[in-house]
């Protein structure tokens, strides 16, 4: 059964029932901050999970397959010195990054940290866009200037790819005091992983937004290691989740490796951020099936704890759940990895064949507006080459 440090007060009154593999924390007696708006409203039952249709599984398991592919490619790439600069992969959050990703409206807004390739996809960008951007091709999703870590496109609405650990943290706040200051109804997710609760702006942000009521989510993706720095040798408190409680927030863990718990879990936390304008904390913990990065061989692993991420793998998980309910037999399976490996080959050949950006192109998205009297400092520019 699911430990809980909820406080049973008036102000959040005890979870009758809860979401599939959630653990869950919330906001002890808050004297009255901002009188009756924060009254009854930090508590409220998560939703049963559904029933859900075989196609909706699927169709789950067809995007979690496109990551892993898109993930395997992006390494190879890499090996190939096709991608330069750092690349880190989503390869066992594939359950996580869909359950999230089908808790948001197009409208709503997301930011994420470098390790990003599997939510840009999320998002409803294309395999091609995405892996133009990691060959640095101007056909990429930022022109080519952004490489892996920098995925940003204004119109998916997912406002970055970050590489300053926790640098995404404040920003996402501010999103969120944006769009409440405009009244819209949009909500910001914003990702980070398990080293990043450690970070000083992270604690600044939960803090600004539990004290402003402002709509965003705050998911930790715990992966259990910072690089190559344990949890449990990083953070006093281990369970990330309950750092919420600090912040009056309401926090709930969620088992990473289960897309419809993630699913539920964030559809709770959203809603609850679009309807009452409360922030929240979603951990979700999912194994790191490689490195930190695609160069880190992960040492500090033993052979044993090697061998063992090998049966928390997701996909291989819900391939399966799949087979063993009758929704997907084996050759099915291989016919939809055929088509998800065709859509990452034709990917890779379009990046292959995108060209270069413009070298003039360079300083054109450092700014918002133009800098007078900016060195710009091209080749061709005397500066550049006295
Ligand atoms: C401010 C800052 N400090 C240190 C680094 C170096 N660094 C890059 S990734 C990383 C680990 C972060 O781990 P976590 O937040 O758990 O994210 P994960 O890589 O597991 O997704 C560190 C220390 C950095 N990029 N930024």
């Amino acid at each position: 059964m699911a430990e809980t440090t909820r406080s049973a007060t008036k102000a959040a009154p005890a979870r009758t029932r809860r979401a599939r593999g959630t653990t869950a924390s919330g906001p002890t007696a808050a004297p009255a901050r901002s009188g009756a708006q924060r009254e009854g409203a930090a508590g409220g039952a998560a939703p049963a999970a559904p029933a859900e249709s075989a196609e909706t599984l699927v169709g789950y398991y067809r995007q979690m397959l496109l990551i892993r592919r898109f993930e395997e490619r992006a390494a190879r790439a890499y090996t190939e010195a096709k991608i330069g600069g750092y690349c880190h992969l989503n390869l066992g959050e594939e359950a996580t990054v869909v359950g999230l990703m089908a808790a948001l409206r197009p409208t709503d807004y997301l930011f994420t940290n470098y390790r990003e390739h599997g939510y840009a996809l999320g998002k409803g960008i294309s395999a091609e866009r995405v892996m133009a951007e990691l060959y640095g091709r101007s056909t990429g999703v930022s022109k080519g200037w952004g490489g892996s870590m920098h995925l940003f496109d204004a119109e998916a609405r997912l406002l970055g790819g970050y590489g300053i650990v926790g640098g995404q943290v404040p920003l996402a706040a501010g999103a969120a005091l944006a769009v409440s200051y405009k009244g819209g109804d949009e909500v910001v997710m914003c990702h980070m992983g398990d080293g990043t609760t450690a970070i000083g702006a992270f604690h600044e942000s939960l803090n600004i937004a539990g004290l402003w009521d402002l709509p965003v989510v705050f998911v930790v993706i715990n992966n259990g290691l910072g690089m190559g720095t344990t949890v449990e040798q990083s953070a006093a408190e281990p369970e990330l989740y309950r750092r919420g409680a600090a912040y009056r927030m309401e926090s709930v863990r969620v088992d990473g490796t289960d897309v419809v718990a993630v699913r539920d879990a964030a559809r709770t936390a959203v809603e609850r951020a679009r309807a009452e304008s409360k922030p929240y904390l979603l951990e979700t913990t999912s194994p790191r099936l490689k490195g930190h990065s695609v160069v880190d061989p992960a040492r500090y692993r033993s052979k044993e704890e090697k061998e063992a991420l090998k049966a928390a793998d997701p996909l291989a998980r819900m391939a399966l759940e799949l087979e063993e309910a009758g929704i997907l037999s084996h050759d099915e399976r291989d016919r939809l990895d055929a088509e998800v490996t065709a859509e990452i080959d034709a990917a890779a050949a379009f990046a292959d064949d995108s060209p270069a950006p413009e070298v003039s192109t360079l300083f054109d998205y450092t700014y918002a507006t133009p800098v007078p009297g900016e060195l710009r400092r091209l080749p061709a520019d005397p500066v550049f080459s006295s």
